[in-house]
């Protein structure tokens, strides 16, 4: 049989209704002509055919009634192309609506069968295919990709047991306790119903109303007012399963089990004010971060870590294990790293796969099984249920993105969009007639829950076990490092002093209170409001780090704890402390002018390719521009780019170009911009005139510069291996950057 791409194209009669009156138009031709594609070849061209298969012989033209005449309703090619368009849309997700994904595997380094039977975690020669999608949770489909919020992280692992999806989050507590609160949270956060503001961003009063009256979201209140609510990239955040599920061995055996997932790059964000500005500059930042990156062969890479719980342990804490707002803190619960994750291939198409793809909570191969978590039973109901209103029927199963990749069948069969062909007449069990009979497969190897016993009385309330709100709060304020406690500051500051409601801003400020004095107090200052423990927030004898006075008060702060494990500060909470440094795709803008020394460019190219770093020449305009030597060619220019589109800045020397550097203003605030966001800073030879033109060239000259990671000299090995390393250092906060107007 003839494939449809083998078909010879058709061509259509001359129409027999002909407009006498006027000539065939003979300027504009309505499509290239054939020659102006030679560059496709011939087995690129498909023969065009309605969906039907009835070959096209013009798509440029629909029927009408002479040449000025009438479109016809028999047109059926045009209303079939129109028709399908109309349709073309499907109902965007409820939350998570706008997501970005990718493929990849998963390895795991040695068998886990002492914890589990499922093949993905016991047999370390299998790579299992995985989809991941990643997405921010109250913006719609086409929002900026750098709002303050927090993160999706969804992997689908096509097992050979069936599909386990691990449906995570950046951040590995949650807002509730119970599935009953979450349409009340997301409408809450969501844009305010009567006129549909704000868009992705938790600032306004729905929000902190419902949140001032829910303090078992305290916890995770803290984690989105970090910078973890503002990654610097997809491959630098951590994924959490949030939930405890189970793993279920060979005897029967359950150990309580949460999942992280610990990027290679390490855990490292953007600052709020280049949050900002990138969600006008590029709001597809993260999106075309990961493609990129991707595409240049920078694949992205996570360990699986586990916590694991042997089930007698399970009420040993002064917090429970079932409650989603809590961590089990790593000091009290090692990460045992497992396995690895590499996504290192881009969907071909958004629609097919990373709009159609259908996570559930509820896709676990045996081995693995669910605990009572009651936000966790919630949601393996939710996510089958949106599915059939999102993807408009039943069989979703049957999309490619989503089909399991090991045989399936069972009796179910019909509604809408089946494509299976089921086969006989026997669709019910038992059956005894002849036709395709499906066998149950028994307890090995098909899924069984873990036997717990359940006994207890019908009731609806609330563990009193899942009482305390607070003291994990605080244990993550005391756990960041000062700079990270004022981020955290600043951004309840902004987030407050955009609530109108005077009664929620206080309810707010007394919930941080309960967390931690100093903090509800530096909050206070930007809403008006002095706050019982104010007396605190005053400054502290100077400490040890060379942090700017107004951050050192934040440094020596704590609480006592509760339901923290009787500990203070937990490991693994802080994105400063621990987190692996590595330049590795990182993007350096080049800053140069006619008369630029390539010399001094090619010498740091050379360097950051070794280290696949990339780079990319700004100049005042694109294009090739001139060196001393031959010409470079510039990608980007003031007018569609800024330095908060990179991670470091480069001024390479030329008199010439420096000279006219110097007279472009907005190469100046380029410069003090990167500074002003921590961002590493070379410049070798005449280069070295234009840093020192600016403000942050006067802030951080003399000895000092170094260790502000401004590097300022000639051109060698030394100076460009120092600016890798201090690139790979993320950002340096010992900076004067409030005298920075940029
Ligand atoms: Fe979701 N969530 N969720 N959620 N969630 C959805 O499912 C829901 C929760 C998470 O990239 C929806 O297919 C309920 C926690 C991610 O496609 C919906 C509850 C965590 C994604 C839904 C929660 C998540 C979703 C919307 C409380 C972190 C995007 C579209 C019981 C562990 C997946 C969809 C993707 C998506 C319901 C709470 C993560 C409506 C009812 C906790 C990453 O089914």
């Amino acid at each position: 049989m003839k494939t449809e791409k083998s078909r010879k194209p058709f061509v259509a009669r001359s129409s027999t209704v002909q407009d006498r009156t006027h000539p065939k138009p003979s300027l504009a031709p309505s499509t290239v002509k054939d020659d102006e594609l030679a560059s496709v070849t011939t087995e690129d061209r498909d023969p065009m055919a309605t969906n039907q298969g009835q070959p096209i012989s013009t798509d440029q033209n629909s029927l009408k009634a002479g040449h000025r005449g009438p479109t016809l309703l028999e047109d059926q090619i045009l209303r079939e192309k129109i028709q399908h368009f109309d349709h073309e849309r499907i109902p965007e997700r409820v939350v998570h609506a706008r997501g970005a994904a990718a493929h990849g595997f998963f390895q795991v380094y040695k068998s886990l069968a002492k914890y589990t039977t499922a093949r993905v975690l016991t047999d370390p020669g299998l790579k299992t295919p995985v989809f991941v999608r990643f997405s921010t949770v109250a913006g719609s489909r086409g929002s900026a990709d750098t709002a303050r919020d927090v993160r999706g992280f969804a992997v689908k692992m096509y097992t050979p047991e069936g599909n386990w999806d691990l449906v995570g989050n950046n951040i590995p507590v949650f807002f509730i306790q119970d599935a009953i609160k979450f349409p009340d949270l997301i409408h809450a956060v969501k844009p305010e119903p009567n006129n549909e503001i704000p868009q992705a961003s938790s600032a306004h009063d729905t929000f902190y109303d419902f949140l001032s009256l829910t303090p078992e979201s305290m916890h995770m209140l803290m984690w989105i007012m970090s910078d973890r609510a503002i990654p610097r990239s997809f491959g630098m955040m951590e994924g959490f399963g949030v939930h405890s599920y189970r793993l279920i061995n060979a005897k029967g055996e359950s150990h309580f089990v949460k999942f992280h997932w610990k990027p290679v790059l390490g855990v490292h964000s953007l600052v709020w004010d280049e949050a900002v500005k990138i969600a006008g500059q590029d709001p597809d930042f993260h999106r075309r971060d990961l493609a990129d990156s991707i595409d240049k062969g920078n694949f992205f890479e996570w360990e699986l870590a586990v916590q694991l719980l042997p089930e007698a342990d399970e009420m040993k804490f002064d917090f429970d294990v079932l409650d989603a707002t809590k961590i089990w803190p790593e000091d009290l619960v090692p990460l045992i790293r497992v396995g690895k994750m590499v996504l290192n291939r881009n969907p071909e198409n958004y629609f097919a796969e990373t709009e159609q793809v259908a996570f559930m909570t509820s896709n676990v191969p045996p081995g693995i099984d669910f605990s009572n978590d009651p936000l966790l039973q919630g949601r393996n109901f939710s996510y089958n249920d949106t599915q059939l209103s999102r993807l408009g029927s039943p069989n979703f199963h049957e999309i490619p993105i989503n089909r399991p990749v090991c045989p399936f069948s069972n009796n179910q069969r019909d509604a809408h969009m089946r494509t299976t062909i089921n086969k006989g007449r026997v669709s019910y069990a038992p059956a005894s007639l002849d036709g395709h009979v499906m066998e149950e497969v028994g307890p090995k190897p098909g899924f069984v829950s873990y036997s717990q016993v359940v006994n207890g009385p019908k009731i609806r309330e609330r563990s009193p076990s899942f009482e305390d709100h607070y003291g994990q709060a605080s244990l993550f304020w005391n756990s960041q490092t000062a700079v990270e406690k004022h981020h955290i500051v600043k951004a309840l500051q902004f987030e407050l002093s955009k609530v109108e409601t005077h009664e929620v801003r206080r309810r707010m400020l007394g919930h941080l209170e309960k967390i931690n004095g100093v903090l509800a107090s530096q909050v206070g200052k930007a809403i008006g409001e002095t706050i019982g423990s104010a007396a605190i927030a005053r400054p502290t004898s100077k400490g040890t780090s060379d942090l700017p006075d107004e951050l050192q008060i934040l440094e020596d702060a704590t609480t006592p704890t509760t339901a923290s494990g009787g500990i203070l500060k937990a490991k693994g909470l802080s994105m400063e402390v621990d987190q692996p440094k590595l330049a590795k795709g990182r993007k350096v803008a080049i800053m140069v002018a006619p008369g630029v020394s390539k010399k001094e460019i090619e010498m740091l190219q050379t360097d950051l390719k070794k280290e696949k770093i990339l780079s990319e020449v700004v100049a005042p305009f694109i294009g090739e521009i001139p060196c001393d030597k031959g010409t470079v060619l510039a990608t980007k220019t003031y007018a569609n780019t800024s330095s908060v589109l990179f991670d470091a800045v480069y001024v390479p020397g030329g008199k010439a170009s420096i000279e006219t550097l110097l007279m472009v203003p907005d190469a100046l605030r380029f410069i003090d911009e990167a500074y002003k966001h921590g961002k590493a800073i070379l410049a070798t030879g005449s280069g070295v005139e234009l840093v020192a033109g600016t403000r942050s060239g006067q802030l951080a000259g003399g000895a000092s510069a170094a260790k502000q990671g401004v590097f300022l000299g000639l051109p060698d090995k030394g100076i460009v291996g120092k600016f890798i390393e201090a690139i790979a250092n993320h950002r340096f906060h010992n900076r004067q950057v409030d005298k920075i107007t940029a």
